[in-house]
């Protein structure tokens, strides 16, 4: 191992003379096939991992269950308590894991610190399920029969499976576990196959608090595994809420497996995220802003910046002033301070990027900047690195081709010059993703229009803010993380409560013989 992997990994304990144990339920164990972690800047085996056999995951399944009959007992502020400890804990080893995610998943330092960061510290996750272990409030609702009250009461839910994807290896457990464990749930988590070890790490730190706190550890469970698992996960009835991030083809699956059960399903799928800029935008904050959209975690959030739409009057400047960016940055390793621009994640995601290239150039679409993998002599990894060139392009096609249609997860901005915005806010949602959008502008009336019923159909619409970078406070893309997303991981009983000594019937039913 190379002492830049080793020193990242022994940081948080994570030992690779032998297999990593990918399984926890209690206790670490695995036996099932062998997974690797491989570094995206470099290529390197950082460690093999011994993920969940079906046995295995069959118990812990079963540990996860009898570990939520335990913790329902727990009172919310008791387990809000606990949750901070987690954040503690968590905070403890923010630049640690950030340089983890870094290694393993590929992102830039400063990415990998803010997801650690938006797991536990500030206007984060953590500290949001805190307070709510003291909020999570049902409603007293009145009765139209005498004596007798309805209650709106949030039970725990049961057992949340959280399968995760490889661009945010630890946030999205993070808000998943967070608004889970303050709502009483046991949480199983199965991450990415492709970042075992940032799962571990965080498994490894959470457990310790379990521990401490006397709570068994499978609260917060971890199988590590490939599709198979994540099958196994989906189609058990012993899942109450699964809680899937990825995409849309796998998340189709998900959806209607867990439907077909009566399970309860969170999904998180497919964006492709559209800016569009005005005129009268202020260039000094949009420019920025459309080049972090679209180049940071070389373009594989679901939040980032695929579509640009430009107004005519400022498409040429404002193309101008990107190209000048796109122009100036270099590939770097994700470790060092001051790289912008990592790799992408797997070879799968160098495909990915060249395929979509590949029908741009088909389509005779004009290529501004980019269109293919660094050369080796360019790539910090040398050949064995997965960096590709950002990339900005004129797609020739109208909007039904695939080329707008289609997430592509890879730093790749096809733009478009309009007249009026009812145009650009027509092409915006003219996709069948919805999650993340952006307005430039600042003229109120365009705002008006952008924020209301014809405006921008996606779940976070921004305004003088770029499509990626959401805040945990409002539910992200209308579902998870903060806002009311709690409500969705409890059992919501309504019950009526007759306090008198008759038992009239509702809807004023006369039943007497
Ligand atoms: C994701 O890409 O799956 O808004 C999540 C953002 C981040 C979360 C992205 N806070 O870009």
């Amino acid at each position: 191992l190379s002492t830049r992997a080793a020193n990242v990994l022994s940081a948080l304990d994570i030992s690779t003379t032998s297999h990593v144990q990918g399984v926890y339920d209690g206790e670490w164990k695995g036996t099932g096939d062998v997974i690797s972690s491989v570094c995206p800047t470099t290529g390197e085996l950082l460690a093999t991992v011994k993920t969940a056999s079906p046995e295995e995951l069959h118990a812990a399944l079963s540990k996860t269950r009898e570990a939520y009959v335990y913790f329902r007992n727990v009172p919310a502020p008791r387990r809000g308590e606990i949750l901070r400890q987690v954040r503690e804990a968590l905070a403890a080893k923010r630049a640690e894991l950030g340089a983890l995610i870094s290694l393993e998943m590929g992102k830039i330092r400063t990415e990998g610190v803010g997801e650690v960061q938006e797991f536990v510290d500030m206007n984060v996750q953590c500290d949001y399920a805190v307070g709510l272990s003291r909020m999570m409030n049902g409603r007293v609702v009145a009765s139209e029969r005498p004596g007798h009250s309805i209650l709106e009461v949030p039970n725990p839910l049961g057992v949340v499976g959280v399968l995760s994807a490889f661009n945010f290896p630890v946030a999205v457990y993070g808000w998943n576990l967070a608004l889970s464990f303050a709502a009483g749930n046991a949480t199983l988590w199965k991450p990415a196959p492709s970042t075992p070890l940032c799962s571990i790490a965080v498994t490894n730190i959470v457990s310790k608090v379990l521990e401490r706190n006397g709570i068994p550890g499978a609260v917060a469970g971890l199988v590590t595994g490939g599709q198979d698992v994540g099958a196994a996960i989906v189609e058990s009835r012993d899942v109450d809420l699964v809680s899937f991030t990825g995409s849309e083809h796998v998340g189709r699956i998900v959806g209607k497996t867990v439907q077909s059960r009566f399970g309860k399903v969170i999904l998180e799928l497919g964006g492709n995220n559209a800016a569009i800029v005005m005129p009268d935008a202020d260039l000094e904050m949009a420019v920025p802003s459309v080049f972090f959209g679209a180049i940071g975690t070389a373009g594989q959030r679901c939040t980032s910046t695929r579509r640009l739409y430009l107004h005519r009057e400022i498409a040429d400047t404002f193309l101008d002033r990107l190209q000048k960016a796109y122009s100036a940055l270099k590939p770097g390793d994700p470790l060092d301070e001051g790289t912008l621009l990592g790799p992408v994640h797997s070879a799968s995601a160098v495909k990915v990027y060249e395929k979509a290239v590949q029908d741009l150039k088909d389509t005779e679409s004009e290529i501004l900047i980019g269109g293919s993998r660094y050369s080796a002599a360019d790539a910090p990894g040398g050949s064995n690195g997965y960096f590709v060139q950002p990339t900005i392009a004129l797609p020739s096609v109208g909007h039904s081709e695939s080329v707008w249609q289609t997430e592509t997860f890879a730093p790749i901005l096809n733009c478009r010059v309009f007249d009026d915005l009812d145009e650009a806010i027509l092409w915006n949602n003219a996709v069948p993703q919805g999650l993340s959008s952006s307005l430039w502008t600042r003229d109120l009336r365009n705002v008006g229009k952008w924020i209301g019923p014809c405006g921008s159909d996606a779940g976070i619409v921004n305004v003088n803010v770029g499509t990626s970078g959401a805040e945990i406070g409002a539910a992200f893309g209308g579902n998870k993380s903060g806002g009311d997303a709690w409500k969705q991981y409890v059992r919501w009983s309504a019950c009526t409560v007759n306090f008198s000594d008759a038992a009239p019937l509702a809807q004023g039913v006369d039943f007497s013989a």
